[in-house]
């Protein structure tokens, strides 16, 4: 009988979705830079369109720009994250205030139907059912896609939404 045996080195390749955001700088070049430094490691599946977010948690700041992407990649969670974060030092990020104004935020969301619990890494994000920056894009690209945690689609958390910050639709997705 013929078998298939699946080593250790055999990666399977993982579905994340990605949050982008910037408020610092020509935000829109920031966004088109990050998705270009992802493309030399990752397949972008689908982008969704930018929107132009009020900014939440720290106030004083400027209005963002924030989209999603969804990725394929054989790299595990916790190696994608380095990634992300070396990308975020690449493009001039620096850790001042909590929330406060970033050059580029690149942050998984959702990694297949996982749900992962560590100290240094929390799938889905912690807040993401919470942000309307957020759900807006994502229901573009995957409406349908269930929360692991809350065991709801995104279209359903995104009509739940009950004082969802202001957004509008900046560029339409290509
Ligand atoms: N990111 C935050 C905090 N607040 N607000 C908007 N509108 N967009 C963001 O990407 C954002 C935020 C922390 O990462
Ligand atoms: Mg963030
Ligand atoms: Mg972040």
């Amino acid at each position: 009988m013929k078998q298939t045996t699946i080593s250790a080195s055999m990666k399977v390749n993982n579905v994340f979705y990605i949050g982008l955001g910037s408020n610092l700088g020509d935000r829109k070049t920031n966004l088109s830079t990050a998705i270009k430094f992802i493309k030399t490691f990752a397949k972008i599946i689908k982008k969704s369109s930018i929107y132009e977010t009020e900014p939440v948690g720290y106030k004083k700041q400027n209005n963002f720009l924030n989209m999603v992407a969804s990725v394929s990649t054989k790299f595990a969670p916790i190696e994608l994250t380095e990634k992300l974060r070396k990308i975020e030092k690449n493009m001039g990020r620096t850790r001042r205030i909590k929330n406060g104004p970033r050059t580029i935020d690149i942050d998984i969301l959702l990694c297949n139907k996982e749900i992962i619990d560590l100290r240094s890494l929390k799938i889905p994000h912690p807040r993401m059912h919470k942000r309307n920056f957020v759900l807006t894009p994502l229901s573009e690209i995957a409406p349908n896609s269930i929360h692991p945690k809350y065991k709801k689609n995104i279209r359903t958390l995104l009509s739940s939404l009950k004082n969802p910050e202001k957004i509008t639709l900046w560029t339409k997705k290509k």
